[in-house]
This record gives structure tokens, sequence and C-alpha cells, in this order.
């Protein structure tokens, strides 16, 4: 008798808790509530227009003129909608926003991954928040001929709870125009531990935002100048365009299973301010590749570390995508930068005119076997002992 209300009594304290529990649990890595945007509303999609009226999103607050959009759908001007993902997604007309809450660690760095496409000519821009945090994402740059892309941004949580906010800030004339939202995921960071023959952080690019196992296209990392909350830990985009990670899924990768494909020529610049010691002789190397996407050739990157700036052209080789550059420095300063830029504007042999460009991966710098005064007072020697021969032949 005892014994089985003991067990009611936890099951009944089970049950007061596990509700608290569920509420609090942490957003997972992956799509957010109905992320996807297809998850049905309770008076139906606007496509079935049982009733005019605000549209209701599911798990989605909304403000403004946001609407439901179909895949197949056309607007007044003949032109088809882009939905990235599914059959449905979301358009934001002027200032128009949507948002819901993620349940995340306070202190840790997320990223956000989300598929936009705009929708007319127009500058259009989106803003990406998790308040305090904010970033403007612009979508004037067409990246690939599909007319869409996954971009990601990432914060650092100041709370438990925190609200995720897609605004459009634009003001259009034309009330269809607007950018197209779909596909939003979030992810933790982990900064990976640092190798002790390597001062570089995330070297091989191995630990960065969501990207969707079937979506093809890689995700852009727009301007980020702060290196502490970067959707790819360690490395900064410095640039105002966007440079592109990409996965071994779906595009030819060097090392493991990400790298990045520089696409913005001279204005996707990637770059780390890595530990150095003064004075002392360092290599900075890396994979230079293609990623196997119809890029059209020549593809060159101009790599960049400390005072130090080298050109180099990936030369095909039938047995590999890829192949090793070295440049050597002398460290001036305890940080030391190193940057990577594509000396080219590369497009698609197909389509010619998604953007594409060469693939830096595994980048690492170490101690050269000794440092320059070191090198010198070994030849010194050497000089002195054949000197030394010779006198006493
Ligand atoms: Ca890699």
């Amino acid at each position: 008798m005892a014994k089985s209300s003991a067990i009611k009594r936890c099951l009944f304290l089970f049950m007061l808790i596990f509700p608290h529990f569920s509420t609090l649990a942490l957003t997972e890595d992956g799509l957010v509530a109905n992320g996807d945007f297809e998850a049905r509303p309770s008076n139906g999609f606007p496509s079935e227009a049982i009733a005019d009226g605000p549209t209701e999103i599911p798990s989605w607050r909304t403000k403004g003129r946001v609407e439901l959009v179909s895949s197949g759908e056309k607007v007044s001007g003949g032109m088809l909608l882009i939905v990235p993902g599914g059959s449905k997604a979301v358009r934001l007309g002027n200032d128009a926003e949507i948002s819901q809450e993620v349940t995340v660690e306070k202190g840790s760095t997320y990223a956000v991954t989300f598929s936009a496409a705009r929708t007319c000519a127009q500058l259009e821009s989106l803003n990406v928040s998790v308040p305090p945090a904010s970033q403007s994402v612009d979508l004037q740059t067409l990246y690939n001929v599909q007319g869409w892309d996954p971009y990601s941004i990432s914060f650092e949580a100041e709370e438990d709870i925190v609200p995720l906010v897609f605004r459009n800030t634009g003001m259009e004339d034309d009330p269809e125009c607007g950018p197209i939202i779909d596909d939003i995921a979030i992810k933790k960071l982990v900064t990976p531990n640092q190798p002790k023959d390597n001062a570089v952080v995330n070297s091989g690019f191995e630990f960065g935002p969501w990207m969707f196992q079937n979506v093809s296209l890689g995700v852009l990392l727009p301007t980020n100048l702060d290196e502490e909350t970067s959707p790819l830990p360690g490395w900064m985009v410095e640039s105002t365009r966007a440079v592109r990670y990409i996965d071994s899924n779906h595009y030819a990768v060097p090392e493991g299973k990400r790298a990045v494909e520089l696409v913005s020529g001279k204005e996707g610049i990637i770059s780390q301010m890595v530990e150095t010691r003064p004075d002392k002789l360092y290599s900075l190397t890396f994979f230079l590749g293609h990623a196997g996407d119809k890029c059209k050739e020549p593809l060159a990157v101009m790599a960049f570390a400390g005072d130090q700036a080298q050109n180099f052209h990936y030369t095909p080789d039938s047995n590999s995508t890829f192949q090793v550059a070295s440049v050597n420095f002398t460290a001036k300063a305890e940080r030391t930068r190193i940057a990577f830029y594509s000396v080219y504007y590369n497009t698609r042999t197909d389509d010619m005119s998604s953007l594409c460009g060469p693939v830096v991966d595994d980048v690492r710098v170490w101690y050269s076997w000794a440092s320059r005064n070191e090198v010198q007072v070994l030849l010194g020697l050497g000089l002195s002992f054949w000197a030394y021969l010779l006198v006493l032949v």
C-alpha cells in the first residue's frame, strides 16, 4: 500500500515538473518551430481563400503585412514568386516583421540560418535581430541564378529566452515587394580547441552554422566584424559582400566536411587575427581548391599574412581538386592578421551568372623550423667553419 502511494506521489510530482521542463527545453539545433512555414494555419492557408484578413502563422507572432506565399504563385506583374524550400514561405511587407521566442543558453553564441529571396529589383534588405544584437542582410546581390540563398548571422544570448525577429525595414511603393524568407534554423556554436601546432582557430572551417542536408547552395556569410560572435567561429567576414560556406555533400571540399568558397572577388574577405610571437618566422599554409561547381577558371586567391601578400593561381590537376599553398612571414606583433580574397570575379560556366570562386580550407600558421635570426646565426657559424677549414688547409 505504502509503496503504491509513493509511486503515485512520484508520478504526481513528475507530472507537475515535466511540463515545466518541457517549456524550458532548449531549442534544438535545426529548424525552429514552424521555421519552414509549412504548418497549416487554423483557418487554412490563404490560397484556400476561406476568409480574408490577417493570416495566422503557427508558432510566429506577426506585425504589419506578413503573408504566407505558395510556390507557383504569381504577383500582379506576372513574375513567379520564389519559395526557397517546400511549398510555403512568408513575405514581409513594408515595415512588417515576424518573431518567435527561442530558448537558449545564456552566454552562448548561436548561428541563425535562413533562406531569403528578394521579390523586386529595388534595394531589399532584411533585418535579423535578437535584441540587443541586430544585423541587416543585404539581398541586393543575386549570388545564384535560382534567386534565393541561405544566409547565416550570429548572436550571443544575453537571456535564456530571446526573441528572434525578422523585419523588413524597406519602404517600397509596390506592396507586393518585400523579402521572402523560409527555412529558419538555429545552431549553438562551439569554439573548437586549438591544436598546439597551429595558431589558427577553426582552421578547417568544420565549426559553423546549420546547413540543411537537402540544400545545395551552401550558406552565405555576410559581413561580420565581430570575431567574438561570428557564425564561423574564429573568422571574420570583413568585406561588404558575402563568402559562401560549403559542405562536402554538394561541393568538392579539400579537408573534412566544410570549407569556404570565396564568391565575391575582392569584396569577399575572410580573415583571422592569430596569436604570434614577434620576430619569429612563420609559415601560413592552406588548401586552395575548386568547389566542383562548374566555376569558370582561372581561379586565384590573394593570401595575406602580416605584411606579406601573395597571389596563388589554382592549377588544375586531374588527380585532385586542390593544391597546397604557403606564405612565409615574420611576425611583427603578438597578433598577426591572415586574410584571403578571390583575385577574380568568377561565375559558373553553365548559367554564366551564379557567383563562385576558389575554395580555401585547412589553414595553418606554424613556426618555421627556426627564426630568421637563428638562420643567420647558423649560416654565420657554417661560413666560419668553412673559413676555419680553409685556413687549416
Ligand atoms: Ca574543412
